[in-house]
């Protein structure tokens, strides 16, 4: 079921496929963007390492035109994570790409490269900032020292909205160890939107107080959260909707960590994608993130994965951006997923059926129109008790990753009564006839 989106966002569920970059100094050191804080690495030691990283091979028009091929619509920078490191030209502190040896504002590269290429421009930013004692003091403890670090964060996420134009989505992280009061996220939310009305705030604010913080590793919306104060879901490394909002899953294309890995295994193109149809069969997007090495480039195993995955979404794009659910139509697919625009139906196939059949169980209406996308192949529907099969498919997938049916209805497509109430709702007397077909005991 689509829910009823603001028109200023509409872009956000029409793009279905964002870029996450977690890029910073912790790059160096080759093992994640948490060294500093997982380490418990020389705070000072890291800090002069900090100042000395001059990224000399970053293009940022190089990494757009990279992200516009491989289909990406929007993309997302670290502008600060945990270790402090600002890559704009803050007026805060002189702990900054701009102040110190990179000499270069990166936020503003990177934001006048994507905007250039056309993709929509998102800001990720760290409640959090290890340098910082009064961060794990909190306000109890060290009142003035806390409300120093509050109005640092405040200012600085007010930078961000106000030097750059037009932000489209800005991405908190971080909150722990303090909660939505203690860093007043109401009151940010509110300055945010003021400097940038149509802006997409995530649901990372911080949780009410004494609520237990949200395990985002796990954690998937079911009610009304505190978060409810952010505008989309953010299930991270795992992929579920959030009811009735917007929601976008991040996730790594790696084994676990966000920034760069020196010697670390990557995820196959095909993983990748279905986790891409896997967001969009849900009517959710997905934030697929890059971890670029010290010196600005993209890793080559994630250009290698993109380039195939972007020639997949020229061919086959329509049943991604924009896509919505197709619902309990193909609730019962063994064979791969399934999305929905209008009385459209995308069949996302991921294993290929070696009899040249494809059996659609439970679907009562026939398609008009049924055609294999990839080779403009028409195939025939033949309608049974049960559903329907497709026939006509060539013997081996035409391919390289997932072949895609398109299937045309010409009115909204029903599935059979058995199946209305989707596979594991309903009564299960539904399946008694069907179950004393078999022997009837055990
Ligand atoms: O601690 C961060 C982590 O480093 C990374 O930035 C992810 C991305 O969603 N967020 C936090 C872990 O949930």
């Amino acid at each position: 079921m689509e829910i009823a989106i603001p028109q200023k966002w509409h872009w956000f569920s029409e793009a279905r496929f964002g870029l996450f970059i977690h890029w910073g100094p912790y790059a160096q050191h080759g093992r994640g963007e948490q060294v500093l804080m997982r380490e418990m690495l020389d705070q000072r030691e890291y800090a002069a390492a900090a100042c000395a990283w001059n990224p000399r091979k970053f293009d940022a028009r190089e990494w757009a035109r990279f992200a516009k091929a491989s289909g990406f619509r929007y993309a997302v920078l670290t502008t600060r994570h945990h270790d402090g490191f600002c890559l704009w030209d803050t007026k805060t502190t002189n702990y900054s790409s701009v102040a110190q040896s990179a000499g270069r504002d990166l936020v503003r590269e990177f934001v006048e490269a994507f905007r250039a290429e056309g993709l929509r421009i998102g800001l990720y930013y760290s409640w959090n900032d290890f340098r910082l004692p009064a961060l794990f003091e909190g306000p109890e403890k060290n009142p003035s020292g806390w409300a120093a670090v509050r109005d640092y964060v405040h200012a600085q996420v007010c930078e961000l909205l106000t030097h750059y134009g037009r932000i489209d989505q800005f991405w908190f992280d971080g909150t722990w160890p303090r909660n939505r009061v203690e860093w007043d996220s109401a009151g940010l939310v509110k300055k945010m939107r003021a400097l940038q009305p149509d802006i997409l705030i995530n649901n990372r604010l911080g949780e009410a107080p004494g609520s237990k913080a949200v395990d985002y590793m796990n954690a998937s919306e079911t009610g009304v959260h505190e978060t409810a104060l952010g505008d989309f879901g953010t299930p991270e490394h795992h992929i579920a909707a959030s009811p009735g909002r917007l929601w976008e899953s991040c996730q790594t294309s790696t084994w676990r960590l966000w920034g760069y890995c020196e010697g670390e295994r990557w995820r196959p193109a095909d993983l990748l994608l279905d986790m891409l149809t896997d967001a969009a069969s849900q009517g959710g997007n997905l934030l697929l993130n890059v971890g670029p090495n010290a010196d600005g480039e993209m890793p080559a195993p994630f250009v290698e994965r993109m380039a195939a995955i972007g020639r997949w979404l020229e061919r086959n794009g329509e049943a991604i951006y924009g896509a919505q659910p197709a619902g309990n139509l193909f609730e019962s697919v063994t064979w791969g997923r399934a999305s929905r625009r209008g009385n459209t139906v995308y069949l996302i196939v991921r294993f290929w059926p070696p009899d040249g059949k494809l059996r659609l169980a439970g679907l009562e209406t026939i398609p008009a129109k049924a055609l294999l996308m990839a080779e403009s192949v028409s195939l025939i529907s033949t309608k049974d008790a049960t559903g329907m099969t497709l026939t006509g498919l060539p013997a081996s997938a035409p391919d390289e990753l997932f072949p895609v049916i398109q299937l045309e209805f010409e009115s909204s497509p029903r599935c059979l009564p058995n199946y209305v109430p989707g596979l594991w709702n309903g009564e299960p007397e539904r399946f008694l006839p069907w179950a004393k077909s078999c022997c009837g005991n055990v």
